[in-house]
């Protein structure tokens, strides 16, 4: 039986990936695959009600402490995604340790810190990065009242997801980072979305998951 694909999608707030995560999990079930969603940081478990009540302002927490908490929320869902992935279920997670470099680096932890702790994680066979210029991005609404949810931080954190970008494919592979226009109708997307994703399907089956950052 061929694996299951570990496909991730990353981008900043108001990109349209919980939206467009969710319409390929449906889609790849109505074709004939199995997929299931995972959403990071899982907020269900015990590490991700801290993670919760830190980015809801309920709860302080240093910054080296939550970056570790955030990579503990990953670490305690490997198990069952390399299970599942095995057993021919595609993943689709709603951002993963990408996010978790790219927030924490762009608090002005330094980049090797914030990547380490992830290191050895299930790789993803293919992370589709969305973008929206600024100015797209502020037509969709105003920000959240979440920690994070502002100008400045998405500001800088667009800078980090570019060193990310680079640090993902100089280790793993060009086509492991494919960044993705999040301009257009919810339509539009998919279609850019689901191409890229055929194209992961048809090239994983005959590789086993790799370990991220090794
Ligand atoms: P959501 O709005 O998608 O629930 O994200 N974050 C996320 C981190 O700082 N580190 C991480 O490792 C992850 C996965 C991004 C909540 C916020 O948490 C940030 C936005
Ligand atoms: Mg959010």
């Amino acid at each position: 039986m061929a694996r299951g694909a570990f496909i991730v999608l990353e981008g900043l707030d108001r990109s349209g990936k919980s939206t467009q995560v969710a319409k390929l999990v449906d889609r790849l079930n109505q074709t004939g695959h199995k997929a299931r969603l995972q959403k990071f940081p899982d907020r269900t478990t015990a590490i991700g009600k801290m993670i919760d009540a830190y980015l809801q302002s309920q709860a302080e927490l240093d910054d080296r402490a939550i970056h570790l908490l955030f990579s503990a929320n990953r670490w305690e869902c490997a198990e069952a995604i390399k299970r599942d992935l095995a057993n021919g279920m595609t993943i689709v997670a709603d951002r993963y340790a990408f996010s978790g470099i790219a927030f924490s680096a762009a608090k002005g932890l330094p980049f090797t810190f914030c990547l380490n702790p992830d290191a050895g994680l299930p790789l993803p066979d293919l992370t589709l990065y969305l973008t929206v210029p600024p100015e797209v991005a502020s037509t969709r609404g105003a920000y959240g009242v979440e920690r994070y949810e502002n100008l400045d931080m998405q500001t800088r954190t667009r800078e980090q997801f570019a060193a990310v970008a680079r640090e993902v494919q100089a280790r793993h592979g060009e086509d492991r980072w494919v960044q993705v226009s999040a301009v257009g109708t919810i339509d539009e997307v998919e279609a850019r979305i689901w191409e890229l994703v055929d194209g992961a399907l048809r090239r994983v089956d005959e590789t086993r998951v790799g370990e991220l950052w090794l």
